[in-house]
């Protein structure tokens, strides 16, 4: 490619990522939404706190680059469903899965993937369930249909992605078996210790209500 090709094609991309952000808004905003709704009936909220961000034109590059794929917009759009990332962090594991199912039941979200790495956590223990959905997004000359990729996780979850994400990086080579395997077992008890936390609250939500009853 020619230097002035590129610099048109750096200009492309950085125009379809206010696509992307336009998605991005639309999806954060439903969310908002659903854990101010969910405030105001049950007095918590299910959400911790949310983080955004649109692939930069050089990971977009090097995705389509390691994939062996064209690089242009239409390959962008036609073959990468992270361009736009929506990470959620919640409260307790159930809160995952209603914030999803709240969310994909709206009539203008069509989900097109869904993996459940907390049901399935990867060999490294790795845990999130994974969505990716289609939000139409409105402008002055019509309409586009945008993926945006949701990890949904909980705050333990994402503590342990967080450091083992740090770590990886961090180390130059790949991670040697026996740190990998203690990483792994971190991701069990972290996945334990999320499960009593969880049966913790239902105590203390059962307590309640029955103190309030009698
Ligand atoms: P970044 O900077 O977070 O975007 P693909 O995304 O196309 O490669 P797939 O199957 O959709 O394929 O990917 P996957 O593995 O389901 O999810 C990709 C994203 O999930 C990663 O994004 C991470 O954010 C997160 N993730 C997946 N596995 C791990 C893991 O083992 N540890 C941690 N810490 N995060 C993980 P990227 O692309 O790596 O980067």
């Amino acid at each position: 490619l020619r230097s002035d090709d590129v610099e048109g094609l750096k200009m492309s991309f950085f125009e379809m990522q206010h696509l992307y952000q336009s998605a991005t808004r639309e999806i954060s905003t439903k969310l908002e939404i659903l854990d101010d709704e969910f405030q105001v009936i049950h007095k918590r909220n299910p959400i911790h706190h949310m983080q955004s961000r649109i692939k930069s034109v050089k990971s977009i590059f090097d995705k389509l680059n390691r994939r062996e794929l064209d690089i242009s917009i239409e390959s962008a759009k036609a073959n990468l469903h992270d361009i736009a990332g929506i990470r959620v962090v919640c409260y307790y594991i159930e809160d995952i899965y209603m914030i999803a199912k709240m969310l994909t039941q709206q009539d203008d979200i069509e989900l097109v993937k869904e993996t459940d790495y907390i049901k399935n956590p990867k060999p490294n223990g790795y845990r999130s369930l994974h969505l990716v959905v289609k939000v139409p997004v409105f402008f002055s000359d019509g309409k586009e249909i945008v993926p945006v990729e949701i990890q949904i996780r909980t705050i333990a979850m994402d503590f342990w992605a967080s450091l083992e994400h740090q770590l990886r990086y961090k180390t130059v080579d790949a991670i040697p078996p026996s740190v990998a395997k203690e990483l792994q077992e971190c991701a069990d008890t972290i996945a334990d210790t999320d499960m009593r936390m969880q049966r913790i609250y239902k105590t203390i939500e059962q307590f309640n209500y029955n103190t309030e009853e009698s």
